[in-house]
């Protein structure tokens, strides 16, 4: 009989600018490597050819004056992209899945700070995503004056969303932990604001107590029945 091969997990880290994430995403799976799991670190936007093309599209500004409604479209175009070629052909090889920015950026930058009509953006999220929802979601919480200090520290570099007032960003930060409090069970906040070790240790205990010690070991390729 063939041999079947456990699905990886699928872990996302949202949260604001400069919050921590890309920092924390890359250590996750240093540790999840160190114990055995096969993984894969991605990011969106972006993740994929076509989807960081997208990106670029995105991040220049070029589609804004279309508003967010357009730019959600975009960000689940790209996303579409990176599932097909990215995400999903490594949950299906038994990989574990890290991605810096998922569908919850969607909801809080174009949906909560964009006004979107939520309908809308579940209707695209269910054609799009679909069932490749995230196992486990770490949302850094930092506070915004505090990320927007690191993301201007590390480079003199500012997007188009860097650009928006400290306001755009605190009602950011509120959006991520709304949607933290509306998914408990996928969802997780850590405290961002201590030194990044503290941080990863923190991250560590919630993914060894929500997916790998009930996973028992790591995803490998087993014998059926
Ligand atoms: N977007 C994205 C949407 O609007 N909708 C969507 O659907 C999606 C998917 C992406 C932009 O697109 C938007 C959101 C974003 O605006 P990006 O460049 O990928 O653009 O932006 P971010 O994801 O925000 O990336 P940043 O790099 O700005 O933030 P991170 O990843 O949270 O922070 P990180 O790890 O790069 O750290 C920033 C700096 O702080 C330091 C790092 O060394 C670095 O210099 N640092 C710390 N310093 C002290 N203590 C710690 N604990 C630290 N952790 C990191």
């Amino acid at each position: 009989m063939a041999n079947q091969i456990t699905r990886g997990r699928f872990i996302t880290l949202e949260g604001g600018e400069g919050a921590g994430k890309s920092t924390q995403a890359a250590r996750l799976e240093s540790r999840l490597r160190a114990r055995g799991f096969e993984s894969v670190l991605t990011r969106e936007p972006g993740g994929s050819p076509l989807a960081e093309q997208i990106r670029s599209a995105i991040l220049s500004g070029a589609i804004a004056p279309l508003g967010p409604a357009a730019e959600a479209v975009m960000f689940f175009a790209a996303r579409i992209d990176h599932l097909r070629h990215t995400i999903r052909p490594a949950l299906e090889a038994g990989k574990w899945v890290i991605c810096d920015r998922f569908s919850d950026s969607t909801r809080a930058y174009q949906g909560a700070l964009g006004n979107l009509d939520p309908r809308f953006l579940r209707e695209l999220e269910r054609v799009t995503v679909g069932p490749t929802r995230p196992d486990l979601t770490i949302v850094v919480d930092v506070p915004a004056e505090l990320g927007l200090a690191r993301a201007r520290a590390r480079s003199a570099f500012v997007d188009r969303f860097e650009a928006e007032g400290l306001a755009f960003h605190e009602a950011l930060r509120s959006a991520f932990l709304d949607i933290a409090g509306e998914e408990p069970r996928r969802c997780a906040v850590v405290d961002g604001t201590g030194d990044a070790d503290a941080v990863s240790d923190s991250i560590w205990g919630i993914v060894c107590g929500r997916l790998i010690d009930s996973a028992e070991s790591p995803p490998e390729q087993k014998a059926a029945p």
